[in-house]
């Protein structure tokens, strides 16, 4: 086995070691804006700091949790709730990036939840927001896969998950999601370019674990919070209070949502 993934059956190791569970069914990545959705979820069992466990380095964005949950819901599902993300901007390579994805493949889980906060390219498209990813477009300029690992993206958006969101939250739309490589946000010009090539939500996480979570054989579900308008595309500059008021505002509804998903997958 390659080293990428014999590091993430080391991590699943551990995990079950730490959690007493052999197999988790789900896995949930909480992005900005949604720290608080697992709580709904169901019942924690227990929660490893992810520093402790092989192959996670330790978070480098304030306010992101680093601490890997075993949930087991209400309909007796476990899910293995992420809380610690290697951003490709932090510069550790793709292989740290999307670690978290093929241990949640090698715990087990049949499907993955990747969350995130993000800006939107849509003036109506406020921020509080939560958009069903349907597509996605990669501006990062690499892969998390290596050699000739031919993987078929259509689809990856599962559209069967989709669907169960849709009955979930009727109210729901869908975007797509490209993922800049930041760590800076773009310019207005970037912007423009972004809303012209189709995309409707920009942000800096999420496309490389939904790859490298495709090529590991997840069922792939992805849930953006629009946190602020990307640049240039309001007039009025966000105020960062706005955009924090937005997430707490959003926090209830997007919490309920995610644990009705996942009760449903
Ligand atoms: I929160 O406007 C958040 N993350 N690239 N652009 C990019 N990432 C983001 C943004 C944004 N907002």
């Amino acid at each position: 086995m390659s080293e990428p993934f014999a590091l993430a059956e080391a991590a699943a190791e551990f995990i079950s070691n730490e959690t007493g569970v052999d197999v988790h069914d789900v896995a949930l990545v909480l992005g900005s804006g949604w720290a608080a959705a697992a709580d709904l979820i169901g019942q924690t069992t227990a929660s490893i700091p992810a520093t402790d466990i092989p192959g996670f380095t330790p978070p480098g964005v304030q306010g992101h949790i680093g601490t890997v949950r075993s949930v087991l819901t209400k309909e007796g599902k476990r899910a293995l709730v992420l809380g610690a993300r290697t951003h490709y901007y932090e510069g550790r390579g793709v292989r740290s990036v999307v670690h978290g994805v093929r241990t949640a493949a090698a715990c087990g889980a049949t499907a993955i939840v990747l969350t995130n906060g993000c800006g939107s390219t849509h003036e109506e498209v406020r921020p509080g927001t939560p958009v069903l990813i349907k597509d996605h477009l990669n501006f990062t300029g690499v892969s998390p896969l290596e050699g000739a690992t031919f993987v078929d993206l259509t689809d990856l958006y599962s559209p069967r998950i989709r669907d169960i969101a849709r009955r979930v939250d009727p109210t729901l739309g869908e975007g797509v999601y490209a993922q800049f490589p930041g760590p800076h946000y773009e310019t207005p010009a970037e912007v423009r370019m972004a809303r012209t090539l189709g995309a409707d939500l920009v942000g800096m996480s999420t496309v490389l674990e939904a790859i490298a979570a495709r090529h590991a054989g997840l069922e792939v579900f992805g849930m953006s919070l629009v946190t602020n308008l990307g640049a240039g595309i309001s007039s009025q500059p966000l105020s960062h209070a706005e955009v924090l008021e937005a997430g707490q505002a959003a926090g209830p509804r997007i919490s309920r949502l995610l644990a009705e998903i996942i009760a449903g997958i």
